[in-house]
């Protein structure tokens, strides 16, 4: 505490006093959530770091997921042998004084740079849980869960529209689905950008590449984001030497990256039309070599949304060869050349 007056006992006592009340409100709304919206061994809230809510989906095939309702962030997909699938930084932190950095986060209604903080407001507000359900086919009990975003004086300030924001986790078998769905309540038609920043953990990044992007026009904004280039993709699969933050326009519904074990992640999508690609290479030296983002956006061509409209976005992510996943594994050797 250099150069910081001491707390007095009191003041001490005063602040213990209040932590253990904050975490009472957390430990109570979680209690509430689990008893209005929980679905035993389906769909379950707990607390999760800082005290900060969660909501946990089970597969009967033994995958699962957690949302943080904070950002409605999914941190964790993990496949039924317990292998994650999702990456969240070392640095992330998860009371609510920034986003988390990591797993899922949302970029909305602005995917950045522009006049509005970096990725828009979504990802550092909570979202509220809406509906929960674990039985849509009486055979699969797909859990899943629905939160929504409306405006607020916090939004209004920033982006001057009413809208509700409708995001909808599910895990069909070992499959992730992520759907969001952006309605406009308003009387004026608004435009937006926006994006699923996944993190995706890959081997080492220099053994990580992703496929379904040759011939595609992208921007690079390694070198300066505001001012991005304009390039055309001639790589059969793009691979990281360096910085990397590329959008690719107009991408394919599929998507693949090979995290370098011999499995490979399939993002499958529908209305998202641009695939982010980005690693922070040296400017994140303690994590870089452990994840890459692969991310589903719409930053090209804004969406416009007229008033009772909506725009709707899915993608399915899937693990290949799941066999192969296991990151702590050392990578098959290459056969040697006859
Ligand atoms: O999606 C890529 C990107 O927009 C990069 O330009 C880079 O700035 C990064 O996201 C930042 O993400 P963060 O979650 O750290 O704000």
């Amino acid at each position: 505490m250099r150069g910081q007056a001491r707390p007095s006992v009191s003041a001490a006592r005063r602040s213990a006093v209040s932590a253990h009340r904050a975490v009472n409100v957390v430990a109570s709304s979680v209690a509430d959530l689990n008893k209005k919206h929980g679905i035993p061994g389906s769909v379950e809230f707990k607390e999760g770091k800082s005290g900060s809510p969660v909501v946990v989906l089970k597969h009967a095939c033994g995958a699962s997921a957690e949302m943080y309702l904070f950002g409605a962030c999914v941190t964790s997909w993990k496949q039924p042998s317990g292998d994650e699938v999702l990456y969240v930084r070392p640095d992330a932190v998860f009371d609510k004084s920034k986003p988390i950095s990591g797993g899922v986060p949302h970029c909305f209604p602005q995917f950045g740079p522009g006049a509005m903080q970096q990725h828009g407001f979504a990802r550092n507000l909570d979202w509220a849980v809406s509906t929960t359900s674990a039985d849509p086919n009486p055979d699969e009990k797909d859990p899943s869960v629905e939160v929504v975003l409306t405006e607020s004086d916090y939004t209004l300030k920033m982006w001057p529209h009413k809208f509700k924001a409708v995001y909808t986790v599910s895990l069909h078998g070992e499959q992730l689905n992520l759907q969001l769905r952006v309605i406009n309540t308003d009387d004026k038609p608004f435009d937006f950008t926006a994006a699923l920043h996944t993190y995706i953990e890959v081997l080492e990044i220099a053994k990580a590449k992703v496929t379904g992007l040759k011939g595609l026009t992208y921007l690079c904004k390694a070198v300066d984001p505001k001012v991005p280039e304009t390039k055309k993709e001639d790589r059969d699969a793009v691979t990281f030497t360096g910085y990397t933050d590329s959008v690719y326009l107009n991408s394919p519904a599929h998507v693949e990256l090979e995290v370098g074990t011999g499995a490979a992640v399939a993002l499958d999508s529908t209305g998202w039309e641009d695939t982010v690609v980005w690693n922070p290479h040296l400017t994140m030296k303690d994590c870089y070599q452990h994840f890459c983002c692969v991310e589903n956006a719409k930053f090209g061509k804004a969406a416009t949304v007229k008033p009772g409209e909506s725009w709707t976005a899915t993608v399915t992510m899937s693990v290949v060869d799941v066999s192969k996943l296991k990151h702590d594994l050392e990578c098959t050797p290459e056969p040697a050349p006859m």
